[in-house]
């Protein structure tokens, strides 16, 4: 069977399992013999089973009715099979149990746990192991992953939606300034993150409730609060939410901490007075700016305050086009 393909059917169904594996990246796994598929896996949900033992339980039905023996058969996964023990067992000394001698992986897991562990264990135990196929196709679907393990911070982005005129909003009264699809737009932005961060200031003045309103299943995002002053523990921000509340200044240490953890991408969704903290540290990855046509004139308060500020913060336009009256602007370092 054509390898290649069978690695591209589980690269796209992986792909469905989006926003409910994410903080964890998406793989896919499939059991085949010389003729046919046996069986296929996917890591559908954080915490749960991870893609080859959900194929490895599936094939096990088949054995001696289409196969005799696991040494038979081909696994290939999207993902180096994991070797330590987290929240399921190791991948790789299951699939070393179950009798596997032949195993084909996308690309390696930059996981520091895993690493070339994986591999390792398969090949000290006589398995043959080929990796790399569709291994950047692999890689841009879990960017967020692959871009934390490669640079020890998650990928951070900042969306903010602004007036025809630059501005933010006004000081004594709440405007929409974007139209309902750009709303609905944020929704479907922040399903794919792992964490989105807010300020004190944002949670008092609008009471946001920042979770992905989304007509599909979600891991919804952990919630991330920086602020130095008192704030209602009743607020909507906190409900059903696991949220970490900052009091602290320094905005490296408190993405530093983030570095063992989970989360590979954080959605920051603040006022000018953060979002320009943010931006002045060059810690940014990615800006989406939601433009209305819509004016608050003289008694607006500012994104930025000088002209091309965006683009002095580094940032290069990266695709822009219309939702509704509103342009989607979407800059990237
Ligand atoms: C695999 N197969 O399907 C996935 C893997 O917390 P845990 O135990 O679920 O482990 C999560 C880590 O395992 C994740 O960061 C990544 O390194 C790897 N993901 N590995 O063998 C899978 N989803
Ligand atoms: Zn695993």
């Amino acid at each position: 069977m054509n390898y290649e393909e069978l690695m591209l059917r589980a690269i796209t169904k992986a792909e469905k399992f989006k926003y409910t594996a994410k903080p964890n990246p998406v793989v896919g796994a499939i059991i085949i013999n010389d003729n046919e598929i046996i069986s296929e896996g996917y890591h559908e949900v954080y915490g749960k089973n991870h893609a080859e033992i959900n194929a490895i339980e599936e094939a096990q039905k088949y054995l001696g009715k289409k196969f005799q023996s696991f040494s038979e058969l081909t696994l290939i996964c999207t993902l180096e099979p994991c070797s330590h023990i987290g929240k399921t067992g190791s991948c790789a000394d299951f699939i070393v149990k179950t009798g596997f001698k032949n195993v084909i992986i996308g690309a390696i897991d930059p996981n520091p746990k895993v690493a070339g562990n994986g591999i390792k264990i398969l090949e000290a135990n006589k398995v043959s192991v080929k990796s790399g196929l569709c291994k950047d196709l692999i890689e841009k679907q879990n960017r967020f992953f692959f871009y934390k393990h490669k640079t020890n911070k998650p990928y951070i982005t900042i969306k903010i939606a602004s007036s025809l005129d630059g501005k933010s909003h006004y000081n004594d009264e709440r405007v929409f300034i974007t139209s309902e699809s750009s709303r609905n737009d944020v929704q479907k932005i922040r399903a794919n993150y792992d964490a989105i961060l807010t300020g004190g200031n944002t949670l008092r003045n609008d009471n946001p409730i920042m979770n992905a309103r989304v007509n599909f299943s979600v891991n919804q995002a952990k919630k991330i609060l920086l602020t130095n002053n008192s704030y209602n523990k009743e607020s909507d921000f906190f409900k059903n939410a696991s949220v970490d509340v900052f009091k602290i200044n320094d905005l490296n240490e408190i993405i530093d901490s983030y570095k063992d953890s989970d989360i590979c991408s954080i959605l920051i969704e603040a006022g000018p007075k953060l979002v320009n903290a943010f931006l002045n540290k060059g810690i940014v990855d990615e800006l989406i700016v939601y433009k209305s046509t819509k004016k608050l004139g003289e008694k607006g308060v500012n994104w930025f305050y000088e002209d091309y500020a965006i683009e002095n913060y580094g940032f290069k336009l990266e695709s822009s086009y219309k939702i509704d009256t509103d342009l989607k602007n979407t800059y990237k370092k």
